[in-house]
């Protein structure tokens, strides 16, 4: 024994960390660890039956600390609560109260909705303000969802893989789907629910008809069986082409009464599998996909379609306006925007336009997309990516709490005061049906996600879609007390390091607006000098236009306009690098590299200061993750250190491996004490990655 007890103190305390199960912790629970060892002592009665409310009742009995006084789990209907003349009106379906209310003689704690769903979601609020230090003897809670539809889209693919996906193969098994009921759909589930999310979109946008069979209808309707009870419903990527494909039939164009026919048909074979199927989700006449241009219908056309099949089930179309063409020789900022905003008004009731939030494609840093505000009679869908394609895959820690919060609280200028979030919950002009999508970073790695902070990312869209006008700094507060325990220092520290980790990534892959600076296929790394791709507007060089005299793209109204797409208010700001914000300069202007910056430091000098901010930020996180080397789960703990490593050694590439090109094009030299890159500028251009994750085929 003595022997044994020398062998630990030798080896130190973060060993016995890594021996002691109870303390290894692999990320698997995701935010919902509140669970102590000392629980199941809470008394929780459940008023009336169904499994959502049993659901409800189970995840408290699970996790309520010891203590908590008695809570009773209900909805408004329930005898003895309508008496109480609580205020359920105002919470529709979803909604949730948590009250300290006398029922039969007693004081409980009342975890309430208009609904199950409300009950259920009432239910996990509770154990998040407990999770985050709210007293039970004192917590009082009221809130209902401003958007409607909280969707993922996951861009998973049929044979395992997913596109855009870096936490490993795709949740869905769908080769033993519908036999084998994986007790980690149950899981996805929850962790969902915990946060609100009520929809899920299974297959990728870029679809296969495949989906759309029998056997796979039998799949996906598997899962809905086992996400109903969490108020979640499935949603398939439809395929516009399907009636050719599937239907053998000589067109897909949404004016044929054929076309339509087929359609319907389909959706009462799905909806006879699935009754409360969600509907469709369509990418059209995007990168390839098929859709109504092909027939010279539009956007409307194809939308309106498909709508009508799934009317009669309730069902509704989330059609994407991300659209662009090599045909098309117009700035492609501007393309999507021209094509939808003269369907406004045309679409059915039950279509939303799911629009990115910016115009070109998630880049890390986009001005919101001039179409939000633009369409006052059609619902637009925000649709943000959580998996990051262009913000350093699972490796980098960038929290995208910021980069949401950026778009949704972004003044669209059209009515005083009015937010790109105004316009996404339907408030601006009073829309009922209203969403937000995210594309998942969920996968079947251990830790879902890739990497414990990336699981912020998806904690914080369900926030935001809960309720857009959160802050990113509470969220993360709350998602890092749920992850790491309420510990000061813990939450302190994640959450400043979290802070500014997304503007660091701007910094070190361009700062002021550039985009679009990422190697070809995977994404992966920086390529700025790429120029031979096919299409013109999937070149860098296309996106910066860096030149001997300057960098950035002019989409004043001496360049391609783009500035006025937005409301006046705006257009005016943007149109002049003067008025322009600094960090949307060069998306909006080409500007000399000597021009003087606010700071009174050219252009350059700027640039190359912000790749090292970057970089130093990164480093800087580093250093702060180490104070916390004993206050965090060993396993937890090394995984993020080595990540962080390789995001410090990734940004210095990013930086360096930019600063050598621009360079090369500006024969510029580095301001004084500033460190060359490390390479020349061949050496960043020989670098390949073949199979890097996420690839598309
Ligand atoms: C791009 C991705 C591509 C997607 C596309 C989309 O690189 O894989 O298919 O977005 O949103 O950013 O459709």
């Amino acid at each position: 024994m003595k022997g044994y007890r020398a062998l630990i103190g030798a080896l130190g305390a973060s060993w016995l960390a890594l021996a002691s199960p109870a303390f290894a912790d692999d990320g698997y629970s995701l935010w919902l660890r509140t669970s102590a060892p000392a629980t199941g002592q809470a008394a929780v009665t459940r008023l009336g039956d169904s499994a959502t409310l049993r659901l409800a009742e189970s995840e408290l009995r699970r996790a309520l600390p010891a203590g908590t006084p008695p809570v009773v789990v209900a909805t408004a209907a329930a005898p003895g609560i309508a008496a109480l003349g609580l205020p359920f009106v105002g919470l529709g379906d979803e909604g949730y109260l948590v009250r300290r209310v006398t029922l039969a003689g007693r004081s409980v704690l009342l975890v309430a909705g208009n609904g199950d769903r409300g009950t259920l979601y009432g239910a996990f609020a509770l154990l998040r303000a407990l999770g985050t230090g709210d007293r039970a003897e004192t917590v009082a809670l009221r809130s209902a969802p401003k958007v409607k539809l909280r969707v993922l889209n996951h861009w998973d693919n049929l044979d395992g893989t997913v596109e855009r996906g870096y936490a490993g193969q795709s949740l869905w098994d769908w080769w033993t789907l519908p036999d084998f009921d994986d007790p980690r759909y149950t899981d996805y589930a929850r962790a969902n629910a915990s946060i609100g999310i009520n929809g899920t979109v299974l297959n990728n946008v870029n679809a296969k008809t495949d989906s759309l069979t029998a056997p796979y209808i039998a799949k996906a309707a598997k899962l809905a069986a086992v996400f109903r009870p969490w108020g979640i419903k499935v949603y398939l990527s439809a395929r516009f082409s399907a009636p050719i494909e599937l239907g053998g039939l000589k067109t897909a164009d949404p004016r044929d009464p054929a076309v339509a026919a087929w359609w319907r048909a389909k959706s009462d074979e799905i909806y006879r599998a699935i009754p409360d199927f969600g509907g469709f989700l369509v990418k059209a006449n995007s990168e390839g996909q098929p859709g109504p241009r092909d027939y010279g219908a539009s956007h409307a056309d194809g939308a309106n379609m498909l709508a009508a099949a799934v009317a009669p089930h309730g069902g509704i179309v989330m059609w994407r306006a991300f659209v662009y063409a090599e045909t098309d020789p117009t700035d492609r900022a501007k393309q999507a925007y021209s094509e939808f905003k003269p369907l406004d008004g045309r679409f059915a009731d039950n279509v939303l336009v799911q629009v990115k939030n910016g115009a070109i494609d998630f880049q890390p840093r986009e001005p919101f997309h001039p179409l939000f505000g633009a369409m006052p009679k059609t619902p637009l869908m925000i649709e943000f990516q959580i998996t990051k394609e262009y913000l350093g895959f699972a490796t980098h820690l960038a929290y995208l709490g910021p980069l949401f919060a950026e778009t949704l609280h972004a003044k669209t200028g059209r009515r005083r005061d009015e937010t790109v979030a105004d316009v996404v919950d339907g408030s601006a002009e009073g829309h009922k049906l209203t969403g937000m999508a995210g594309v998942a970073n969920i996968g079947r790695d251990r830790d879902w996600s890739g990497s414990t902070f990336n699981q912020a990312n998806w904690y914080a869209f369900g926030r935001l879609a809960w309720d857009p006008d959160l802050t990113s700094e509470g969220i993360a507060r709350e998602w890092a007390a749920q992850t790491f325990g309420t510990d000061p220092q813990v939450v302190a520290t994640t959450t400043a390091m979290m802070a500014g980790s997304r503007e660091a990534v701007v910094d070190y892959t361009g700062a002021f607006g550039l985009a679009h600076l990422m190697a070809t296929g995977h994404h992966y790394g920086p390529g700025p000098w790429v120029a031979d791709l096919a299409r013109p507007e999937w070149n860098p060089t296309y996106y910066h236009r860096a030149d001997p005299d300057g960098i950035g793209f002019e989409r004043g109204r001496g360049g391609s306009d783009a500035v006025d797409q937005y409301a006046p208010s705006v257009a005016r700001q943007l149109a002049r690098p003067e008025t322009t914000p600094e960090r949307e300069l060069l998306w909006f202007h080409h500007v000399r590299w000597d021009r003087r910056m606010a700071d009174g430091k050219t252009l350059w000098e700027d640039l190359v200061a912000h790749y090292d901010t970057g970089v130093g930020y990164v480093a800087g996180m580093q250093r702060q993750w180490d104070t916390l080397r004993d206050k965090i789960d060993a396993e937890r703990w090394q995984k993020t250190a080595t990540y962080l490593a390789i995001q410090q050694r990734e940004a210095r590439w990013w930086r360096d491996a930019s600063l050598a090109y621009w360079m090369s094009v500006n024969h510029r030299p580095l301001p004084a004490g500033v460190a060359a890159p490390e390479h020349d500028l061949a050496w960043y251009k020989a670098q390949s990655y073949p199979h890097a994750p996420g690839h598309t085929s």
